[in-house]
């Protein structure tokens, strides 16, 4: 029986084993998961924003070239989805969260959750705590080659200390708020905490 487990899934490389949370299995491959279709985007320059509002002194916009003059950071780390699989040492490259906010208008003290809006409707909800992380990241390269459209080009939020679900793709918006509010999965029966070392995968 563990035998043919081990058969249908890639195996945890030895001596990686403790930086795999409960319950999920390394692979190799990078699964591509998300509800609804991938959108297509034929002039960023033209047609694709980056908007900022809520609890900020004032609400923003950038544009494709804006954003993409902002300092980069390039990190390894692991991801793991809630459907059990981990990918470690993933090589991504993107602004830093905390460096982002110096380049949009100062938070207000009441700012504590932030809402990821995605094209197509999808939202993700992450505490502003989470993101300031030295990983948490707005990322736009992995493995040194743009995010392909079924990873969220041009743009995906990256929370690697949170079940890969609130790492949302295809972002478009950050909404600044004092107060919780539960995102499409979160809303769904998945776990608002979302910590993979904890197991939290599912609402109580
Ligand atoms: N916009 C958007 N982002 C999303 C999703 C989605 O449905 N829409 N699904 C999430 C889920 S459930 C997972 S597991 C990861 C999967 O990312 P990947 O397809 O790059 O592996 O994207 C997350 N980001
Ligand atoms: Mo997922």
């Amino acid at each position: 029986m563990f035998d043919s487990f081990k058969q249908k899934y890639d195996r945890t490389p030895t001596g990686q084993e403790d930086r795999v949370p409960p319950g999920q299995y390394v692979t190799e491959k990078f699964p591509v998961l998300h509800y609804g279709s991938v959108p297509q985007y034929a002039d960023l320059d033209a047609t694709w924003d980056l908007r900022v509002w809520g609890e900020l002194e004032d609400s923003a916009s950038l544009s494709f070239a804006e954003f993409r003059a902002l300092p980069t950071i390039q990190i390894t780390t692991d991801i793991h989805c809630v459907t059990r699989w981990s990918k470690l040492d993933t090589r991504w490259e993107g602004v830093q969260f905390r460096e982002f906010l110096k380049h949009i208008p100062a938070l207000k003290p009441a700012a504590q959750f932030v809402i990821a809006h995605c094209d197509q409707g999808f939202t993700a909800n992450v505490p502003l705590e989470v993101l300031l992380d030295d990983e948490a990241m707005l990322a736009y390269k992995f493995d040194g080659e743009e995010l392909t459209p079924e990873h969220g080009f041009p743009l995906r939020l990256l929370t690697p200390r949170k079940y890969f679900w609130k790492s949302a793709k295809w972002l478009r918006g950050l909404e600044f708020l004092s107060y919780d509010k539960l995102g499409f999965w979160e809303r769904y029966g998945y776990n608002n905490n979302a910590d993979p070392w904890k197991e939290e995968r599912y609402a109580e």
